[in-house]
């Protein structure tokens, strides 16, 4: 698990602290009749990444004053703009009127971005050119003031590394206006970096809470789980894409529904699921090899699936089929029915079925509460699936592998 962890970019001292914390949760908890271990387990995994997340819903809270002022900052290129952009829109359709400030007077084309973003969206944009950030900040509050604009969203300039310039920059902005809040914005994509960056700007800004951008690539929420348990400042909102409107509020049960959804920690899971005893598998493989699978390994091989609990909660843990799965019906009592069905052969049935003729047929179908169609079906599948395995052999040997 803490290898699955790292992969997905946590941070190497949170995938330890987070392991050892399931382990003690885990060992010795007492397991419901109704639930399997494996469930009980990934209820407790799923828990604890709630937990790390920051357990609720972090809200933005807005403050008395005329205009709310937010700042907002972070590394070049992580998303800033378009996030403010977004900020402005969000709490456009919440009844308020906000002012973009467009803080950035380093790259030359950056006054002109906000400004588009701005009009697209039907918000005004506070600029001035020529004039230093500090400035153009302490300016656009009395402007949003005359202008009954009651939230100002102050865009501020990145650079390629966490620098000193950057930083004294946007300390001299934040004395100048005394943000009510400000965001650290942090690329989703930049995995481990993510959470030395965010320890750089905590110390120098003290900020509020952290947005993550750009989840809506194959970033896979590390960084949001490593930087909520470095800094200890919650996760606000995430963006999930370069359209205005691609702005969620932050919920850490959606998260950790997201990490686990994604497989990489519930192929681990799936492995302490599964129970599987080794040598039991180890065996199996041998008379499958060996063209000697019966009826009888089918039917224990159905009892293992059996035992990792609804095969429709099975099938979804499989990375890439949960989509699909959720909507449609599977029925576990067809499990049930080819147990039935082969537990009402003979052993000498299980293991030659091509003695199983009509009258044997007619006696198996009675037996189990079946038809003989059902019957028919199963042998049929059966066999298909011996001549499956043995032309996989074959195709084994032949490329030497054992
Ligand atoms: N896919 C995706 N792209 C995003 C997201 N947020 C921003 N972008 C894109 O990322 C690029 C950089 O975004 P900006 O908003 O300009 O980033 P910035 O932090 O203001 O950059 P600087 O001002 O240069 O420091 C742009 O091409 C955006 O369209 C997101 O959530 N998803
Ligand atoms: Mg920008």
């Amino acid at each position: 698990m803490r290898r699955a962890l790292l992969e997905g970019d946590v941070n190497y001292k949170v995938a330890r602290q987070f392991t050892e914390e399931i382990r003690k949760k885990a060992i010795g908890k007492d397991v419901a009749k109704s639930l399997n271990p494996g469930q009980v387990f990934i209820k407790i995994v799923y828990d604890e990444l709630q937990e790390l997340l920051g357990g609720k819903t972090s809200e933005l809270d807005l403050a008395q004053a005329i205009p709310n002022v937010i700042m907002i900052a972070g590394l070049q290129g992580s998303g800033k703009t378009t996030f403010a952009a977004k900020l402005a829109n969000h709490f456009k359709s919440k009844g308020h009127y906000p002012l973009l400030v467009a803080c950035d007077v380093h790259r030359p084309a950056a006054i002109d971005q906000l400004e588009t973003l701005g009009q697209q969206i039907d918000i005004p944009v506070y600029s001035e050119r020529g004039v230093s950030a500090v400035d153009i900040a302490r300016r656009s509050i009395d402007f949003a003031r005359k202008n009954a604009r009651d939230i100002a969203i102050i865009d501020t300039a990145g650079r390629l590394h966490v620098d000193e310039e950057m930083m004294r920059e946007a300390e001299e902005v934040r004395s100048a206006v005394s943000p009510h809040q400000i965001l650290f914005v942090v690329d989703s994509m930049t995995g481990q970096d993510a959470v030395n960056t965010a320890q750089e700007f905590n110390k120098r800004l003290d900020f509020n809470g952290v947005v993550l951008t750009k989840l809506d690539g194959d970033a896979r929420g590390g960084a949001a789980l490593s930087i909520r348990s470095v800094v200890q400042k919650p996760i606000k909102f995430v963006s999930l894409g370069e359209k205005l409107d691609q702005l969620e509020v932050f919920h850490p049960d959606r998260m950790s529904s997201r990490i686990l959804g994604m497989g990489d920690v519930v192929t681990l899971v799936e492995k302490v699921q599964q129970q599987v005893d080794e040598k039991k598998a180890e065996k199996l493989e041998q008379r499958l090899r060996r063209n000697e699978f019966t009826l009888e390994d089918f039917r224990d091989q159905l009892k293992e699936i059996k035992k990792m609990g609804p095969l429709k909660d099975v099938l979804s843990m499989i990375p890439g089929v949960s989509g699909a799965v959720r909507n449609a019906t599977i029925d576990d009592k067809a499990l049930t029915r080819i147990e039935a069905m082969i537990n009402s052969m003979t052993i000498s049935e299980r293991e030659k079925p091509h003695i199983i003729d009509g009258r044997r047929r007619k006696r198996i179908a009675a037996g189990s509460g079946t038809t003989v169609q059902d019957i028919n079906r199963l042998l049929k599948q059966f066999s298909e699936m011996q001549r499956m395995f043995k032309s996989l052999s074959k195709g084994k040997r032949r490329l030497g592998v054992r």
